[in-house]
């Protein structure tokens, strides 16, 4: 589509069971903006929608996980989802939520739409049932080998190693993921949309149509499924968290949340409308509007297969022109993962890098996974920042301020002769907008931003070649000239960097006193020969736009991931099994004291032994403990330990040892003491 009327870009509903990380924003949200703000920039009609996918297996589990009802996860994630777009100026004209009574009432409608046209197959099936749960294991709660790729941790819907989704019943060794039983078959009732009855068209519409606009991760991930046949797929589920499914003989059952999710683009289009005053059908109805679904690689199947077909079994509807997806965003080599806390969480970013959203979005922007998986390291985000933001576009920005103030009282002077550099300078200028808008427009946002930073290297260049801090001794036209050609160029970066760095472009606006102009600067006029900032106009004081990120601050952050890695190890270090139960009475046989180490020495001619002598509170005695290779005998003297003191003598190397002190390991694997701690215990106290 060419010339479209009007644009309906949607962002992937983020599911509500945590807060947004890097990765999403790199993956899909950045991208959309990017795209949403260019468009808005060249005057078009622009809804860029999103809001939280509150449904599904993914909450419930949270919710079971974290003691409180879904609800309540959906409401506390939801604020810090919402707050962490708004922070980092992800522009949606509607952010909303599929719990909303908007939403509710729109997926109904949708369902009952195709249920009413017979666009569905009924049938009761044997689907995995969890017999201590008590309920059917759909989705997340089932996990099992992926029978295409044989990850064993394959989800019941899709297993995230491949990227295949199939139905549980599929999966091989099927587990359930809340008791870890292995589940029986039951039969129940669902309603299936049967997918294989769409092969033709789908075909024809992506393997046909979309061959060359579509991106070759998507197209290939598309031929791949559709070459190896369709399936009939159910789009209800036996849970009580969702939507109810909207017809009789359906209690207990709701809506598979990819049937809801992304009507959910619909609903939060409506809600705007509504709010807007603007009617919400030509953006989902009209055949030239253009549909755009930003998601990330996971979510192909969804948006490519399933919710197209959805929407070709309603009839009503237009069909995404685009599904730029992109692949992963990896985190300092390791996969990033939310259940680890292997993540750089936006709200925790912005504490630790406060007013510095332009500086990530830059640098998730540059490393971009646009064709395969990349990887986000602290390294070459502080190189990013201090080798590119700052020294390439706040070092020009802050020349041409500071000398604009110095030489003009910060008025533009008026330029005299222009010379073969400066038409070829301004010509240069000129062309960026184009050059930029066609990356933005085949969704290649890296090459884009690459464009942007030679706005910026060709006004240093420029400022280098020319020296206005030379000329202006002698020369005062000639600086007079070169001072508004660079201060275009500063205007012009003004103007291009709103989709990519929105705040710094606002300081920047502010810095040059935009406001003061009659006419609003927009993109097309970077491109008008007659210039940005006319003479006269004057611009205010220089103030830094990037400021440099120094070694400690990335340190800092290195020290976090270790510390969460270091905690996923302990909490993944192999646990003893528990051992046989005992009674009560053959534990209180054991007669546990707190003890003093008052004497220690080596065990000669030994690795592992000391020799202590411990205050037991009933007499002094004899212990040898194998602890040598984690305490020298010096530093466990004065020690206090807790000490099983009815424990049979026995004589190691000659020495006979009087009972034994507890020891546990740390995570490291270094031994530790069984530390009475308290204060105020004394030798002899009893342990029961
Ligand atoms: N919530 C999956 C995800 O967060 C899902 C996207 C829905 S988009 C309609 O990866
Ligand atoms: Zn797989």
């Amino acid at each position: 589509m060419s010339f479209p009327k009007r644009y309906t870009i949607t962002a992937a509903l983020p599911y509500t069971n945590g807060p947004v990380h890097i990765g999403h924003l790199a993956g899909v949200y950045v991208p959309a903006d990017i795209y949403a703000r260019y468009q808005r920039l060249q005057h078009k009609d622009v809804v860029f929608v999103c809001g939280s996918d509150e449904h599904g297996v993914p909450i419930t589990l949270k919710a079971k996980k974290e003691g409180i009802t879904p609800q309540e996860v959906v409401d506390k994630y939801h604020a810090i989802i919402k707050q962490s777009f708004e922070d980092f100026g992800i522009s949606f004209d509607n952010y909303s939520r599929t719990s909303a009574k908007v939403h509710h009432e729109t997926a109904s409608t949708f369902f009952k739409t195709l249920y009413e046209k017979g666009k569905f197959i009924e049938e009761v099936t044997e689907q995995l049932y969890d017999e201590e749960a008590q309920q059917f294991l759909a989705d997340r709660f089932v996990i099992g080998t992926c029978p295409k790729c044989g990850n064993e941790e394959s989800y019941g819907d899709q297993c995230e190693k491949c990227g295949t989704s199939h139905n549980a019943t599929d999966l091989i060794h099927p587990k359930s993921a809340i008791t870890g039983s292995k589940p029986i078959l039951k039969e129940t009732k669902h309603w299936f949309l049967p997918l294989d009855q769409y092969e033709g068209w789908l075909k024809e519409w992506i393997l046909e149509g979309h061959q060359r606009d579509w991106k070759s991760n998507v197209y290939g991930q598309c031929k791949s499924w559709i070459d190896d046949g369709l399936r009939p797929r159910a789009v209800t589920r036996d849970l009580d968290w969702g939507i109810p499914v909207p017809v009789e003989g359906a209690e207990g059952k709701v809506l598979y949340v990819w049937f809801d999710a992304p009507i959910g683009y619909i609903s939060a289009t409506k809600e705007w409308g509504e709010k807007e005053g603007k009617d919400w059908e030509p953006y989902w109805k009209d055949e030239e509007t253009k549909l755009l679904h930003f998601i990330g690689k996971d979510n192909i199947v969804f948006h490519c297969i399933i919710f197209p077909s959805m929407l070709k079994a309603d009839g009503s509807y237009i069909l995404p022109d685009n599904v730029p997806a992109n692949e992963f965003l990896n985190l300092e080599g390791n996969k990033i993962s939310t259940s680890k806390n292997w993540a750089v969480w936006l709200h925790e970013y912005l504490n630790d890098f406060p007013n510095q959203q332009d500086v990530l979005r830059y640098v998730l922007t540059a490393n971009a996974p646009e064709t395969k998986d990349n990887d986000f390291t602290w390294s070459d985000f502080q190189a990013r920042n201090n080798n590119e933001l700052v020294a390439i576009f706040g070092n020009f920005i802050n020349r041409v301020a500071v000398l604009t103030q110095k030489y003009y009282e910060g008025a533009i002077p008026k330029p005299t002769a222009f010379s073969e550099i400066d038409h070829q300078t301004l010509k240069e200028l000129q062309i960026y907008p184009a050059v930029i808008g066609s990356s933005i427009e085949k969704y290649r946002f890296r090459e884009a931003q690459s464009e942007l930073m030679n706005v910026a290297r060709l006004g240093n260049k420029y400022l280098a070649d020319e020296e206005p801090w030379k000329t202006i001794k002698n020369d005062a036209e000639r600086t007079q000239t070169v001072m508004y050609v660079a201060l275009q160029i500063a205007a012009a970066l003004a103007v291009l960097s709103e989709p990519f760095l929105p705040f710094t472009s606002e300081k920047l606006k502010g810095i040059l006193q935009f406001e003061k102009l009659d006419k609003i600067l927009s993109w097309e006029h970077v491109s008008d020969t007659s210039g940005l900032l006319p003479e006269a106009h004057t611009i205010g004081k220089s103030e830094l736009l990037f400021s440099k990120i120094e070694d400690e601050q990335i340190t800092q952050q290195l020290e976090k991931l270790e510390a969460s890695k270091k905690a996923n190890e302990a909490m993944n270090s192999s646990v003893t099994p528990q051992k046989e139960t005992i009674s009560f009475e053959d534990f209180s046989k054991l007669d546990l004291r707190v003890g003093t180490i008052i004497e220690a020495e080596k065990m000669p001619k030994t690795k592992k032994l000391l020799v202590l002598k411990v205050d037991t509170g009933i007499d002094i005695r004899t212990i040898v403990s194998g602890i040598a290779e984690s305490f020298t005998a010096e530093e466990v003297v004065g020690k206090k330990v807790t000490v099983l003191v009815n424990l049979a003598p026995r004589a190691l190397r000659g020495v006979e040892s009087q009972g034994m002190i507890l020891m546990s390991e740390n995570s490291e694997g270094k031994l530790v003491f069984v530390n009475p701690g308290e204060e105020g215990v004394l030798p002899g106290a009893t342990i029961s």
